[in-house]
């Protein structure tokens, strides 16, 4: 369902609702890979590395349906071995960079891994971004390839998955989904921009 907003009937005047899509989580998780997705272009440096490959945030805009979308991309800010000052300089930028719009963060995820360093992520969000941080979290399996391989839906994965993440999941009111970032699907993407919408009308009271 489109997003009904207050500008809406504007749109002709080209006047969109603006919304920050902050893409979170640790290195290699497919973080940039799914910003590209969303954006339907390679933005974002995306590739296999034992390294951390995106080192400082970085925005890039489009436009799907009536959504002035801004996908922020950003370094893994919650490695515990990051220097507390170079992590608080991310977390400056992020947050310039969301400037004072509507923003709903996306917290990316493998469907292979479920690490130590994720299990207490939603405290480190909290910390982060506010207490609030869980109302506006959707959580993004990457890999979704690798499910499929497996012949498994995402409902069985959740199903399945560890206690430590169906507690995270489901204090973001079980808002997930799943990405194939190798694949260009547009179901993928429409379908997250579902969940950001639902996220939309309850965070800012559109209705
Ligand atoms: N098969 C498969 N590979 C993926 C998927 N998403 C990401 N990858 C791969 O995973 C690797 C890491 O992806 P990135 O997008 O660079 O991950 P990142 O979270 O941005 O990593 P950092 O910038 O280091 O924090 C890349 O080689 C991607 O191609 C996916 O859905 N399926
Ligand atoms: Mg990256």
């Amino acid at each position: 369902p489109s997003l009904e907003h207050p500008t809406e009937h504007c749109s002709r005047k080209h006047i969109y609702t603006k919304v920050n899509v902050v893409l979170l989580g640790l290195a290699g998780t497919g973080k940039s890979a799914s910003g590209n997705t969303i954006l339907r272009k390679k933005h974002f440096v995306s590739k296999p590395s034992s390294n951390p490959v995106t080192t400082e945030c970085q925005v890039e805009e489009t436009k799907i349906n009536d959504l002035h979308v801004r996908v922020i991309d950003t370094p893994d800010m919650f490695d515990d071995d990051t220097e507390p000052s170079v992590r608080d300089k991310h977390v400056k930028r992020c947050k310039e960079l969301c400037e004072s719009e509507l923003c709903v963060f996306v917290l990316v995820m493998h469907v292979s891994r479920f690490t130590d360093g994720e299990r207490d992520i939603l405290k480190k969000l909290e910390n982060t971004f506010g207490t609030k941080v869980k109302e506006q979290t959707v959580i993004l399996f990457t890999r979704g390839d690798d499910l499929e391989e497996a012949d498994m839906t995402l409902e069985d994965f959740l199903r399945s998955c560890q206690p430590g993440l169906k507690e995270i999941i489901e204090k973001c009111n079980n808002r997930c989904v799943v990405f194939e970032n190798r694949s260009s699907s547009s179901d993928q993407v429409e379908k997250l921009m579902n969940t950001v919408s639902v996220v939309l009308k309850k965070t800012a009271k559109i209705d």
